[in-house]
């Protein structure tokens, strides 16, 4: 297996993570998003879309999107279990991981794209160029603030995302808060749980991933 990376970038970083947690070394490739490396033809390839991270698989075909590379991942390694390790606690875990991908990481996304100056006419990752739209990245602004809250009033009843366990949704989580310091977006002082939880989770080994 050879896992294609971006050494900056926060998506193929929750992969990093998880692979950290789990202890598995992977051989590295690391694509160059600011050189375009990730539309070239060998790239494109492996991923159609031209995102990192991508998982290549032995037969050379390539796996991409985070969550599905991970749950591949926690199917051959099942040990610590990172998507929960009973019905109930995977599904809590995949809601969570959901939701934070859906409410926390999309809104980033829109913040961050529509707003960047080296990201004109890259508003969306892919092949296709979309023109930046500032309200969305304001929406985007208003939204991840708000998901925050939402992430407060979970973090009130448990220690980690989806309940008593470190998994997949702290890991998608933190890289949420890290990626919203990039707009200058930090945890506001007021949700005391989320900054309990972020000291916790951003101690581990693995967040140096
Ligand atoms: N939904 C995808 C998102 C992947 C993604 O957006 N990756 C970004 C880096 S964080 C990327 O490859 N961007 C390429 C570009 O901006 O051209 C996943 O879960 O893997």
């Amino acid at each position: 297996m050879k896992f294609y990376d971006c050494k900056t970038a926060p998506s193929p970083r929750r992969v990093r993570i998880f692979l950290a947690e789990k202890g598995i070394d992977i051989e590295t490739v690391q694509i160059d998003l600011g050189k375009g490396e990730q539309f070239s033809d060998e790239f494109r390839a492996l991923n159609p879309d031209c995102t990192v991270p991508v998982l290549q698989l032995d037969d050379g075909s390539g796996i991409s999107e985070v969550t599905a590379i991970c749950q591949y991942v926690e199917e051959l390694h099942p040990e610590p279990a990172l998507f929960g390790s009973s019905p109930e606690e995977r599904a809590r875990v995949s809601m969570w991981n959901a939701k934070v991908e859906q409410l926390g990481l999309w809104a980033m996304m829109d913040a961050f794209r529509n707003s960047a100056k080296g990201l004109v006419d890259r508003a969306l990752p892919g092949p296709e160029s979309y023109a930046q739209i500032p309200e969305l990245a304001e929406r985007g602004r208003k939204r991840l603030l708000q998901f925050f809250e939402r992430l407060d009033h979970q973090l009130a009843e448990c220690t980690f995302v989806a309940g008593d366990n470190y998994s997949i949704a702290d890991i998608s989580a933190m890289v949420l808060v890290d990626f919203a310091g990039w707009i200058k977006i930090t945890i506001p002082d007021d949700l005391g749980h989320v900054a309990r939880w972020y000291s916790d989770v951003s101690t581990r080994a693995s967040a140096a991933a």
